[in-house]
């Protein structure tokens, strides 16, 4: 791991045995001044976060799960993207190592019945430096059925037998979210742009009834038919259109 991060210009390493939760560490790191590009790796995450206080659950050597320190330069409103970007990135990540993967907005990985195999949490914190980017995944690798955490997960190795080791997964999911977040950047609005057509046209959640569970409580249903130029989903309900900045959207089968 070590080797393939020295060869990657962008990527530093910190491999931890075990960590409470990577984004944690990695939130300190960049506090402490930590240059974009940081990649925060534990062996064994034991307190690792979901959105919303919710715990995310993965045994000792079965997930890929890292975080990486972003310092992005684009504009304030563009930030909404970024976790879009990594869910897209990391979805293109498994495509390549062969899996049908696909992402729920904005960022659930899925694989075979709609089930999740990576999850990302993307964080915004403050530091002497400026705003920086928590960009914390992790994916399911080689857990079998017994192991996973919850119903509605999967793992690599439960998809399909023969699942790569965790460096692999991990090297090319780091890869994929550092040449699509440089790509971004780079293009100003553009890459904004392109980044939203590439989302859209992959997205699994677009053209679908969906049911959105929304942060504070309460939920909407209807047809999920766009994004919004700000990341946001669009929902066609029976009293008009809305626009979902946040919310867990479950997919209901028709
Ligand atoms: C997420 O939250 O999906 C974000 C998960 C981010 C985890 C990474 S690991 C590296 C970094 N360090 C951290 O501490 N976190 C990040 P959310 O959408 O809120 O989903 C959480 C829900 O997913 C839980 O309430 C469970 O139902 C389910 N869950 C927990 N562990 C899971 C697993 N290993 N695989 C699939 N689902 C899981």
């Amino acid at each position: 791991l070590a080797a393939a991060f020295g060869q990657t210009p962008g990527l530093a390493l910190e491999l931890l045995p075990e960590a409470p939760s990577t984004n944690e560490v990695a939130t300190e790191r960049a506090r402490a001044g930590a240059a974009e590009g940081l990649v925060v790796v534990a062996d064994h995450q034991v307190a690792g976060r979901g959105r919303l206080d919710r715990t995310w659950e993965t045994p000792a050597g079965t997930a890929a799960t890292f975080s990486v320190v972003l310092r992005p330069s684009v504009p304030a409103a563009s930030w909404p993207w970024l976790p879009l970007l990594v869910g897209h990135n990391v979805t293109k990540a498994l495509v390549a190592l062969g899996y049908d993967a696909r992402v729920k907005w904005p960022n659930d990985v899925l694989l075979d019945d709609d089930r999740k195999v990576a999850g990302i949490l993307v964080e915004r914190v403050e530091t002497p430096d400026g705003p920086a980017a928590i960009i914390g995944v992790g994916i399911n690798v080689s857990m079998t059925a017994d192991e996973l955490p919850v119903e509605t997960a999967t793992s690599l190795a439960v998809a399909a037998p023969g699942a790569p080791d965790r460096t692999q997964v991990l090297i090319e999911a780091v890869t994929a979210i550092r040449e699509g977040y440089d790509v971004w950047q780079a293009g100003g609005d553009l890459g904004t742009q392109r980044l939203a057509t590439s989302y859209r046209s992959h997205c699994a959640t677009l053209g679908r009834e969906v049911r959105v569970d929304l942060p504070g409580g309460g939920e909407l249903t209807g047809r999920a038919t766009d994004i919004d130029p700000d990341g946001r989903l669009v929902v066609e309900t029976s009293s008009g259109t809305e626009r979902v900045g946040a919310g867990d959207v479950v997919h209901v089968r028709a």
